[in-house]
């Protein structure tokens, strides 16, 4: 088996690559731009593993992605690559929207070239699994959950350029006929999460002694999952989810912000206490701008369907995450040297004169 991963130097790509190289023995041709998310320090573990390739190239760059399809030949593609977060999205989106729109806009257009010359066989078997996110339903209110049939309702420019590629995907099935299938999963967690997302930045925060910024009251709800879950559910649903159908994938574990970040702070006091407790160090700070109040996936049709169940629960899941990150500074550090945090996302004000 042969699987084009792209974006397998970001947070999951890297957890979906141990996966199949590691557990199940799969050639992967990694495509992965290495933009500043991407790090091939989360795939040390790989390296030297002989089904494992890495390509540096842009999605965008049809020459370079026509040529990883033509040389690499692969049964299946499992798409990750984009720019994934939400307050950078919002001071700028250009990046979002020539990723994870024109970047899959390519993706499409290379699989579909190539799928269209192979044999019958093989042209049967192919699949391209499209990997999205739940904020492209909106925001959910006290009650209810996320299903396949929730009419997209996309907030940021991170999650409105996720919803353009995920109907793109869609449309290239219908039209084309490319096999395809969508994913579209809650909020992960886990090792190799880069410190610009809530529960790595609050980790290293309160390893340094610095504030734990909780935007507005922290009483926004995510569905947290373990990425390891999420990795092992998108091989189940490239393997064996139908084309053209959705398949939602969470944990069934929804936490307030506050309650996340307060979590993390007993954790800390056990494993590096301090002259007070961490919790000392909670800071609310201004609202994120369109900030979703709550999201929760009903993940019964993978459950059901697939047999894919989560492993972890958040309780297990966030004590070995912050061991992690106590374990493995090496990987940590020279990101935190490059980006140390500081608050992204707020609008700055038009500028006076501009048109
Ligand atoms: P990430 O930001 O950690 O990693 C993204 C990877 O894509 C990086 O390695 C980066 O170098 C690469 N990349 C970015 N632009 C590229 C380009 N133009 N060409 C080639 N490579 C490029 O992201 P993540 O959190 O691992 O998310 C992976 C996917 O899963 C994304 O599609 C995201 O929308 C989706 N998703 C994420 C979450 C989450 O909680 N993080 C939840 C649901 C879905
Ligand atoms: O410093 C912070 N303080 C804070 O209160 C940060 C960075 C975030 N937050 C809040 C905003 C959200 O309500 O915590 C929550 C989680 O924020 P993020 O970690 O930025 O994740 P989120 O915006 O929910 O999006 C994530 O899950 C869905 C991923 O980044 C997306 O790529 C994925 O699609």
């Amino acid at each position: 088996m042969r699987i084009l991963v792209t974006g397998g130097a970001g947070f999951i790509g890297s957890a979906v690559v141990r996966h199949l190289v590691l557990d199940k023995g799969y050639e992967v041709l990694n495509v992965d731009k290495l933009t500043y998310a991407g790090t091939q320090t989360s795939l040390t573990s790989v390296g030297n593993q002989a089904g494992y390739r890495f390509l540096k190239a842009d999605i965008c760059d049809r020459g370079a992605i026509a040529e990883a399809f033509s040389s690499f030949q692969p049964d299946r593609v499992m798409h990750l690559a984009a720019e994934s977060h939400v307050d950078r999205s919002i001071t700028g989106a250009k990046d979002f929207v020539d990723t994870n729109v024109i970047g899959t806009f390519t993706m499409l257009e290379c699989a579909r070239q190539y799928w269209a010359g192979l044999e019958p066989a093989r042209k049967e078997a192919f699949r391209f699994l499209h990997v999205s996110t739940d904020e492209v339903y909106g925001s959910l209110g006290d009650d209810g959950l996320f299903t396949e049939e929730t009419p997209y309702d996309p907030s940021s420019p991170y999650s409105a350029s996720k919803a353009a590629s995920d109907h793109l995907a869609k449309a290239w099935m219908r039209t084309y006929g490319l096999p395809v299938v969508v994913s579209n999963c809650s909020n992960n967690y886990g090792p190799f999460h880069f410190p610009e997302k809530l529960i790595p930045l609050t980790i290293l925060n309160a390893m340094e002694g610095k504030p734990l910024p909780v935007y507005g009251n922290g009483a926004n709800i995510r569905d947290w999952l373990y990425v390891e879950d999420h990795a092992r559910a998108l091989d189940i649903i490239a393997e064996r989810g139908r084309i053209g159908e959705t398949y939602n994938v969470g944990g069934r574990n929804e936490r307030r912000n506050i309650d996340v970040v307060t979590r993390i702070c007993e954790l800390m006091d056990g494993f590096r206490p301090g002259r007070q407790p961490h919790a000392a160090l909670i800071t609310h700070v201004a609202d994120r701008p369109g900030h979703d109040a709550r999201y929760a996936i009903d993940a019964t049709k993978l459950e059901t369907e697939l047999g894919w169940k989560a492993e972890e629960n958040f309780d297990t899941g966030i004590e070995k995450t912050v061991r992690w990150y106590l374990d493995n500074e090496w990987w940590w550090a020279p990101l935190r040297s490059g980006y140390a945090g500081t608050r992204l996302g707020l609008i700055d004000p038009p500028k006076q004169g501009a048109a």
